[in-house]
Parts: C-alpha cells; sequence; structure tokens
C-alpha cells in the first residue's frame, strides 16, 4: 500500500542508479505509450520544467529535479485533471527535512505506525524493495534529506559512524537515485568511548576524532547531508559538561563536516526538564531564547539551528518561538513533528496543515533555511499507521517545497490522489480533515493552555497529570483563575518578541482568544470578546468538540473508502469518539468543581 501512490502499483527495480533512470521508468511505467524526453539543465537544481512538445513531454530539470518534474506530471496524470501544457517549479528550501525517531531496537519513539523503518534488534532489518517504496513516496513530495536514527541516541546508534558504516552506506544507496541524502543523529559525548579522555569541544583530541570520523563517515557516504544533533536536553550530553555554550559545540562538529561539504543540524530544544514546581521564578518557554539568542552571529556557515515551532513542545497552540523571529544572523530550520504526540497518537484525526499556515502568517518564509519534520512513518503496511495521517507527510513535503503552499489546494490533492472520490464525497473528505485540527483543540486543553494529556504517554486527558511534576509545564488552575501571565509583569517571556508581536498578545482583552491561557492568568468570570464568560467557553468548546466528533465519525463511515483502509479509519473512528468524550467531560468536571460555575446550557458536567 503506497499512500497517495497507490496508482502506482509496479515496484522499482533495484538496478536504477540515478534520479533519471527512476524518472525514466516511473514515466514508462506510469504513462504507457507517452513519449517522454528528459533533458538535464543543472542549472535548474532541484527545479523542473516540463512542456509539451510533438511528440510527447519534455522534462528539464538539474539532477533530482527531473526525477521531481516526472513525479510532477504523473500525480497531475493520475489526479485526472487536465494537465498544463508547460509548467515548472522549483523547491524554496534546499534541505526538506525528515527526522525519524528510530531506534536500533526496532522502536521509534513516540512512532504510532508500527515498528522502526530500518532496523530490528540492534541491527539494520529492512525489505530493500518498501525502502525503495518509500522513497519513492518521499520523493513523490518533493523531500530530500532522511535522518534515520533517533536524536536520543541510543546504543548501539552511536555506531553508525562506525562499524554499522558498511550497512548505512547501503542503505544510502537505495536512497540515493530518489534524491534523498541520509543524515545521523549523533551522540556529543562519543569520543569518550574512544580513549579520547573528555568531549569538550576545545580540546584539540576531540577536534581531531571528530575530523576523523566525518572523513572515515564520509568516504563510505560522500553525499551525507549531515549531522543532527540533541545537546544538554532532557539527559543528553553536550557541550555546558565542559562549560562551553552550543557556539562552541556545533562550531567544533561544523569543522569536522565542512571539508565535505555537510551540514550540522543542531536542535534547540534546551530547557530545564527538573524544574521544582514550587519555582514560580523559571518559566519553561524562556528557555530556548536564554540559551541561544545571544549566540546570534557566532555560528559557522554550515550549521542550521533546528527550532520547534512553539516555545514548549509541539502542542496543539503555541505562538510561534521567539527564536524564529529573533536570530537574524543565524542559519534556522523551523522543526514540525508529524508524529501526533501530542495531537491525538495516528487515532484522532488531526491534518496540521492549516495550522502550518499559521505559523508561516507570523514567520516570513525567508527568516528560515530549511524546514525538518519528526516523521509519522513506521512499518505499518500504510506507513503512517492511520492511513489520512498520511495527509500530513504528503502536505508537509509540499509546504517544504512552497511555504506559500494553499491548505485546501494541498488536502484536496491528497485526497484526489488517495482515493480518488466523486466530487461530493472529496468535499466531505477535505472539509473534515482541514476542521479536525480545530475539532481536537476544541476538545483537549483549552484556549493555549496546553499540557493537560495524560504524562509521558500523551494520549488522553488528565488536566493535573503534569502539575506537579518536573517539566516545569503548569497551568496552576485554582478556584478562580487558571494560567501563567507571562508578559512584562509576570514572566517576562512576552518580552523577548519582537513589538508587533507583542502588541498582539500583551493585552488580554485584545489578544487572540485561542492564545488567551498561553500568555495570562485570567479568572474564570473573564469577559471574551463575545461576551461569553471564560468558564462559560471552555465548557462550550468542550461540548462543541465532542458532537463535532460525532459527526466526524459519522461523516467518516459514509464515505466509500476501500478496504483495508475503511476498517482502520473506522476503528480508529470510534476510539477518537471515546478519547472525545474523555477529555470533554473530565476537563469541564475539572473546571466545574474548581470554580463551582454552572453551565449556562444545563448540560451534564458529572460532579
Ligand atoms: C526525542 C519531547 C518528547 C521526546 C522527544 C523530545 C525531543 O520531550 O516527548 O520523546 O525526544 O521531545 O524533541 O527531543
Amino acid at each position: 500500500m503506497n499512500a497517495w501512490l497507490r496508482q502506482l502499483t509496479w515496484r522499482i527495480p533495484e538496478d536504477l542508479s540515478s534520479p533519471a533512470d527512476v524518472a525514466r521508468y516511473e514515466l514508462n511505467r506510469a504513462l504507457p505509450g507517452v513519449s517522454i524526453s528528459l533533458n538535464q539543465d543543472d542549472n535548474l537544481g532541484d527545479g523542473y520544467s516540463v512542456q509539451r512538445v510533438s511528440s510527447g513531454w519534455q522534462i528539464s530539470g538539474g539532477k533530482n529535479g527531473l526525477l521531481y518534474g516526472a513525479y510532477a506530471l504523473i500525480l497531475k496524470a493520475l489526479s485526472g485533471e487536465a494537465v498544463p501544457d508547460d509548467f515548472a517549479s522549483a523547491p524554496y528550501y534546499p534541505l526538506r527535512m525528515i527526522n525519524c525517531w528510530d531506534n536500533m531496537d526496532g522502536t521509534i519513539e513516540r512512532g504510532y505506525s508500527g515498528r522502526s523503518l530500518f532496523f530490528e534488534n540492534g541491527c539494520f532489518d529492512y525489505d530493500p524493495a518498501r525502502m525503495r517504496e518509500l522513497a519513492r513516496l518521499l520523493a513523490s513530495c518533493g523531500l530530500n534529506v532522511l535522518c534515520i536514527n533517533n536524536v536520543n541516541v541510543h546504543e548501539p546508534a552511536q555506531r553508525l559512524l562506525e562499524d554499522l558504516l558498511p550497512e548505512a552506506a547501503a542503505l544510502a544507496a537505495i536512497f540515493r537515485p530518489f534524491g534523498i541524502r541520509l543524515m545521523f543523529s549523533v551522540d556529543f559525548s562519543r569520543p569518550l568511548k574512544h580513549g579520547v579522555p573528555t568531549a569538550d569541544p576545545f580540546d584539540p583530541a576531540v577536534r581531531a576524532w571528530w575530523r576523523d570520523t566525518a572523513a572515515r563517515v564520509y568516504s563510505a557516504i560522500p553525499d551525507l547531508a549531515g549531522f543532527l544533533v540533541k545537546a544538554d536536553s532532557e539527559g543528553r550530553p553536550g557541550p555546558f559538561s565542559y562549560g562551553r555554550n552550543h557556539a562552541d559545540g556545533a562550531n567544533m562538529l561544523a569543522e569536522a563536516v565542512k571539508p565535505f561539504g555537510g551540514w550540522i543540524v543542531w536542535r534547540c530544544f534546551v530547557y530545564n526538564c527538573r524544574q521544582d514546581w514550587r519555582d514560580t521564578k523559571t518559566d519553561r518557554p524562556k528557555a530556548a531564547w536564554e540559551h541561544y539568542a545571544f549566540l546570534d552571529g557566532q555560528f559557522s556557515d554550515n550549521v542550521i539551528l533546528q527550532v520547534k515551532y512553539g516555545p514548549f513542545d509541539f502542542q496543539v497552540r503555541e505562538p510561534l518561538s521567539p527564536l524564529l523571529l529573533g536570530m537574524n544572523h543565524t542559519n534556522l530550520a523551523m522543526e514540525l513533528q508529524l508524529a501526533q504526540e501530542y495531537t491525538g497518537h495516528q487515532i484522532d484525526l488531526f491534518t496540521m496543515i492549516p495550522m502550518w499556515r499559521e505559523l508561516f502568517s507570523d514567520l516570513p518564509a525567508n527568516r528560515i533555511m530549511s524546514l525538518a519534520a519528526v516523521s509519522n512513518l513506521g512499518r505499518d503496511d500504510n506507513y503512517t499507521g492511520h492511513p489520512l495521517a498520511a495527509v500530513n507527510l504528503y502536505t508537509y513535503g509540499l509546504l517544504a517545497w512552497d511555504p506559500s503552499v494553499d491548505a485546501e489546494k494541498a488536502v484536496t490533492e491528497w485526497a484526489r490522489l488517495t482515493y480518488g472520490f466523486a466530487a461530493a464525497d472529496e468535499k466531505k473528505l477535505t472539509g473534515l480533515l482541514l476542521s479536525s485540527r480545530r475539532i481536537y483543540e476544541k476538545y483537549t486543553a483549552p484556549l493555549g493552555l496546553c499540557w493537560m494529556v495524560n504524562p509521558h504517554d500523551h494520549y488522553g486527558p488528565n488536566p493535573s497529570g503534569y502539575e506537579y511534576d518536573l517539566w516545569g509545564t503548569y497551568h496552576k488552575a485554582d478556584r478562580n483563575a487558571v494560567g501563567i501571565d507571562r508578559t512584562s509583569a509576570g514572566t517576562g517571556y512576552l518580552d523577548q518578541y519582537p513589538p508587533e508581536f507583542r502588541q498582539k498578545y500583551e493585552d488580554p482583552e485584545t489578544c487572540p482568544d485561542l492564545y488567551l491561557l498561553f500568555f495570562h492568568r485570567l479568572p474564570y468570570s473573564f469577559r471574551m470578546k463575545d461576551g461569553r464568560t471564560m468558564i462559560q467557553r471552555i465548557y462550550d468548546d468542550h461540548f462543541e468538540g465532542y458532537a463535532e466528533t460525532q459527526s466526524l465519525a459519522e461523516t467518516l463511515s459514509a464515505l466509500p473508502f476501500p478496504e483495508p483502509d475503511r476498517a482502520v479509519i473506522l476503528r480508529r473512528a470510534e476510539m477518537q469518539l471515546h478519547d472525545a468524550k474523555e477529555w470533554c467531560d473530565i476537563v469541564n468536571t475539572f473546571f466545574h468543581r474548581l470554580s463551582g460555575v454552572e453551565d449556562a446550557h444545563g448540560r451534564t458536567i458529572y460532579p
């Protein structure tokens, strides 16, 4: 089952060695009898142009551009739309990255689609034909970098740079003809395991170890995209242990990969994960800025700081991270999460592109030089666990190619390629996909509050689950009020933003409703812009969210999904309905017990 490419039923032979070979093969199979010429023009890079000519079609493109042009033509032809006589495109971001959090024991951290794609029992373990199918899937939506191992580098993944390198090189060779370069997550402390007494980035022996390692790795995989690093974060080793900052650490690695054209993608997910809940001085969203903003301009030109879209951790609604707006002299990538860690585990529907569009409305596309997304892929037949979660992978590819992509158009395109429903059903499907994020948001934590999920597993409601924990994620609801004041009068988090952004959020009277409790601590009696009290709005959203999930489940069951998708979709819709009811009742009861305020409409809130 190949998601939106299910019409491409043929296997890709193993002896195709270049993007042009793959392009030629796919075109011959998809459009038999149509004459197509490929014209390599390296000036076009990953871009392409496709023209109808008297004999058929001509595709011009750089090395990989030819393949992107071929898939663009095939998808247009298969979608049943009239194919324009002449079309051209080029990607906005040079690196369009997927980060897999696969462990070598075969598990995937925050994976909801089965076991690892690449590993089992501490070894590489994959079906090469399936890898080619995956490569086709990624290339068909324009993605070009695949980090295969978890940013939490657990043994034996460190050995990808060592004795497992030949096998890693064999995997890289499978992806190469699809224009996809591999990347590895690396362990900053690795020199310690090789007789170097320190991992201090200023130590000459450490620098030499990384230089030698990079030379060895690049001789096996000359087009490796680079190394991805999670340092000084959630127990991972990093430069702080040696009194160095993150520019010191990243630049040391950058020096090692520079001769080979490699990148160091350095994550900015650094915060105190051992916070005492009694400590009111520390406010977790402030952490990334405090660790990185003062280093702006000090990173090497082959370092990219990878910043999660919001200052917390992939919540349903967070404001854009201030780092993405503030670091003007540093290469930045925004990190998204296709894996639905906090957004329903690929059980509940949550189509992300409306959220990404909102992020981009605050972030000019040219502030970042790349996009990265945590993978939602796994060994399940349909790759994404929930067949409809594939929409997030496909539309992420389109977004990384063109950050101005229209959400409705992208989702419709995916639905058309995947199911080819008649117009009325297609409209229903795209409508429910596009509304799914807001529905999920309504029945979970209210008004930007975040973190009411079950701790650690992150599925289902637990309003106080994180309240007395170590992770800095508190809402401090009491009988009068809820939320944390993050304005200058409070923790000062909002001061990290440029003035126009501060103005948008600093006054609760004008702050957009859906961010209200992210930035403010407010009494339940607070009047929302539409005149409702805040507590009434919480009750209303939760009842509405549940009712909308009921109709979402009904719509899904009426749509003509083919098997095996149908069975999976209906089973998960049942689970989502159960989840939405739990969320609705538990969150309403939680606030009702605290506030003592009755629902104005007399609906059931359990005592
Ligand atoms: C890979 C959150 C997740 C972790 C993840 C971490 C990260 O804390 O719960 O599973 O670790 O983010 O992004 O590094």
